[in-house]
């Protein structure tokens, strides 16, 4: 039997990394509703993550968006996120907003858009050498929308050559780190569609070239933790692109639409060794806001990760070992349920008070004023979004 207390050391090891994009507007084809106090630069950006970290102790990085956080000064940049006490994370490229990539980007077949593609990530390459950001997040919109737009077999060949380009401007610390997403904005055939087409791009690139998961970006029904299990065996999970969806890539709230899949997500990540003290899988965020508060939605995806964290750490693995190899199905389904039915809640709140965190980071958010002050200060501007 796991108790709470044995669990406890492994929770402060826990590091999640937020997105800039989430403290922007964001929304649908439909309409974006802005939210007063929104930030109007990374900077502002910053600060609100701050506060995240500030209240849950659960987020000391952010990930940059390129070109939306493009600064004149990286080395500046990084010294105001170390002074608001957080390091800049990832940087995660983007090729799906220039009109140059409407019928794709590193697999475009006009050498001129390609090559701008690649230039594309080569700076993204160079803000991470000023940053000392070890991961470059590729995503690429690339596809088609109608059978015959283009040959997916030299698509593939495109890509890789590309990729190869890329890699090949990595500094011996960092890596690139290749998502996949099923569809959307293409609706035919996507170029890095699943996990099986990132990986294989990533094995012939080399070591360094591992796989980002974005929960959101699968068929409904996929066994997402079996991807997990798989890409870590391999050595090849990267890192989490966290979020929930009920029907699409709806971008929610981690752990809002499917608690459970979050907590056989984090079991096999915990069976695997991507939790372990050396492991290198990033854990961050990809989420939008459309509706609710930017800074309490980030603080309550923390948390939602860190109770699902907690109980999957409860898993008594030995007995459920044990159950599996006798074959007692009940048994071992047993035991994963007990964890899973666990409220650790009160036990977490007194986690963070004995760290000197608020027990309740929700309220004491809502209580801190800063909300208020954000909508009162930041008056003029624009605000951030995903144009921006
Ligand atoms: C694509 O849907 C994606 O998941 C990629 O990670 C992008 O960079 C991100 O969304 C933007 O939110
Ligand atoms: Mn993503």
């Amino acid at each position: 039997m796991t108790t709470f207390d044995d669990i406890a050391p492994s929770l402060s090891r826990q590091a999640i990394e937020l997105p800039s994009w989430a403290f922007g507007n964001s929304g649908t084809r439909f309409k974006v509703f802005t939210t007063p106090g929104t930030p109007r630069s990374i900077e502002e950006k910053l600060a609100d993550a701050a506060q995240v970290h500030e209240l849950t102790g659960l987020a000391p990085s952010v990930a940059l968006h390129i070109p939306w956080d493009r600064v004149d000064d990286y080395d500046k940049l990084s010294r105001f996120a170390a002074d608001l006490g957080l390091r800049l994370g990832t940087v995660n490229s983007n090729t799906f907003q220039d009109d140059d990539y409407k019928f794709g980007s590193l697999t475009h077949v006009d050498e001129r858009v390609r090559s701008k593609a690649i230039a594309h990530m080569h700076e993204c390459i160079d803000i991470m050498d000023v940053t000392g950001s070890r991961d470059l997040k590729i995503w690429l919109p690339d596809g088609t929308n109608y059978p015959g737009q283009g040959d997916l077999r030299d698509r593939q060949d495109r890509l890789a050559d590309s990729l190869q380009q890329v890699y090949a401007r990595l500094g011996e610390h960092q890596r690139l780190v290749l998502e996949y997403k099923f569809f959307e904005p293409a609706f035919y055939a996507t170029d890095v569609p699943d996990w099986g087409t990132s990986l294989v791009h990533c094995l012939a690139l080399g070591e360094r070239a591992v796989v980002c998961l974005d929960t959101g970006h699968h068929a409904p029904g996929t066994n997402i933790e079996f991807i997990v299990a798989q890409l870590l065996r391999l050595g090849r999970l990267g890192s989490f692109d966290f979020n929930s969806r009920f029907y699409a890539d709806d971008d929610l709230i981690v752990g809002a639409a499917d608690p459970f899949q979050l907590f056989r997500i984090l079991y096999e990540v915990i069976r695997g060794g991507g939790y372990d003290d050396d492991s290198d899988v990033v854990f961050m965020l990809d989420q939008c806001h459309n509706i609710e508060d930017k800074i309490p939605g980030q603080v309550r995806s923390v948390l939602n990760v860190q109770e699902m964290t907690a109980r999957a750490l409860l898993v008594d693995r030995q007995a459920l070992r044990e159950a599996e190899r006798a074959g007692d199905v009940l048994a071992g389904n047993g035991i994963l349920m007990d964890a899973f039915y666990t409220d650790v809640r009160a036990d977490l709140a007194d986690w963070r008070a004995g760290r000197g965190l608020p027990a309740d980071p929700m309220k004491a958010y809502a209580e801190s004023g800063y909300q208020e002050r954000i909508a009162a200060d930041r008056f003029g501007g624009t605000p951030a979004g995903w144009g921006a």
